[in-house]
């Protein structure tokens, strides 16, 4: 019998690449999308394919903020698997609307929980939740499993709520949970305000087109950058387990913002250079400004410095990524540059 994985977040970046990632194992995959005013299922159009035809790819109406529609798709699919990477997920946003991000990113994943408690399948299915680096916030680098917590955003407290009541119903009802605390993964479906895919698509646009302009917050953040691809792999991993355990999955290498801009601008094999400091500082290209500092996109408080340490999940489940931050770059840049290339055909 060919298992079913249900996905919370299916239109997202991870949503995509898992749904194809599972759909390649051979299982059936059902994704949850919520209603939007324009159609929001980009990301999975490739693998969508009319229902009345044989597929092995659904799409179901819900939303992380309705309980009773997480019971009843719950109930109607019987998954083997539940992967909940549904969230808020911006981080610069969840200062705008913290309550709004703490009802789908923490609460969300109480519904899903009980909603397994409800049903009575906490012995037939396995869940996996979208934790994050961000959860490590302040606390010095490299982080591991061990690391002391602490968020610097609403969007990292709310999935700290999530990280406890996984934790929590794994030890109270014996339901096979795993929290994967996942560090920055991008891709050329990276949703465009995260600051890779902006610094990408606003550069192309720039060298390829000649038009615009870049304006960036803090350039001297620290990420641990993967790639989508190898990240949605750990997920997997983490539910084929003996035991429900909870892992950092990263690269164990970090970068400021800076050094990604240069190495997309030496990708695209064009040579800026910088002048000025703090929110004077501007990168010119043959004299003409094309990244300036605007301080709207600074956070109130910032996570200055991340880098993981996943040497448990490389050991324990035998994961490791075929992406590096170069190859991660000319992905990105070469999928931007086709995107252009068939708007322009
Ligand atoms: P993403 O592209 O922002 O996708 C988030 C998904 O959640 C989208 O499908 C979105 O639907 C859906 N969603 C939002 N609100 C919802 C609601 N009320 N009900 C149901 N679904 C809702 O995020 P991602 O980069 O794929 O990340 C996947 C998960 O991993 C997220 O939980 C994120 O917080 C977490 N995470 C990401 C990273 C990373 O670097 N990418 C690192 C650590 C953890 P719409 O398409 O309709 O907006
Ligand atoms: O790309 P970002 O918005 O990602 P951030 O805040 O690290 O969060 C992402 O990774 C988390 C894992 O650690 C996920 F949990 C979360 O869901 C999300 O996927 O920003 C990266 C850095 C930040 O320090 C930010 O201040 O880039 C800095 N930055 C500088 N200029 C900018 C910009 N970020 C954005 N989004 N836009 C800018 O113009």
């Amino acid at each position: 019998m060919k298992k079913k994985a249900l996905i919370f977040g299916i239109t997202g970046q991870d949503g995509a690449y898992l749904a194809k990632f599972l759909l390649k194992k051979n299982y059936i995959v059902h994704g949850v999308k919520r209603r939007s005013s324009s159609l929001n299922t980009q990301r999975v159009d490739d693998i969508y394919l009319d229902p009345h035809k044989k597929t092995n790819f659904f799409l179901h109406h819900g939303d992380l903020t309705d309980s009773l529609s997480v019971l009843k798709i719950i109930e109607k699919i019987k998954p083997d698997e539940i992967y909940n990477l549904g969230a808020q997920s911006h981080v610069g946003v969840s200062f705008d609307v913290p309550e709004y991000t703490a009802n789908v990113t923490a609460l969300g994943t109480l519904r899903i929980l009980d909603a397994i408690l409800t049903l009575r399948i906490q012995n037939k299915v396995k869940f996996y939740q979208a934790g994050t680096s961000e959860m490590f916030g302040a606390s010095k680098p490299p982080q591991n499993e061990k690391t002391k917590f602490y968020p610097r955003s609403p969007y990292g407290i709310a999935k700290l709520y999530s990280h406890w009541i996984t934790v929590n119903y794994r030890e109270a009802y014996n339901i096979f949970a795993c929290n994967g605390i996942l560090f920055n993964h991008e891709s050329p479906l990276r949703g465009e305000t995260f600051v890779t895919r902006k610094i990408v698509m606003g550069l192309c646009k720039i060298f390829l087109e000649g038009e615009g302009k870049l304006y960036l917050g803090n350039l001297y953040a620290k990420r641990d950058w993967g790639h989508a691809e190898d990240y949605v792999k750990a997920m997997w991993k983490m539910l084929q387990a003996k035991q429900p355990k909870d892992y950092v999955i990263s690269s164990g290498k970090q970068y400021t913002v800076k050094y990604f801009i240069d190495l997309v601008c030496e990708e695209l094999g064009i040579k800026i250079f910088w002048k000025g400091k703090g929110l004077s500082e501007k990168a010119f290209w043959n004299d003409k400004n094309i990244i300036s500092i605007d301080k709207r996109y600074f956070r109130p408080t910032e996570v200055n410095s991340l880098m993981g340490n996943s040497s448990k999940a490389r050991k324990e489940l035998k994961w490791t990524p075929k992406h590096n931050i170069r190859s991660l770059v000319k992905d990105m840049v070469t999928e931007e540059i086709n995107r252009i290339n068939k708007l322009s055909i």
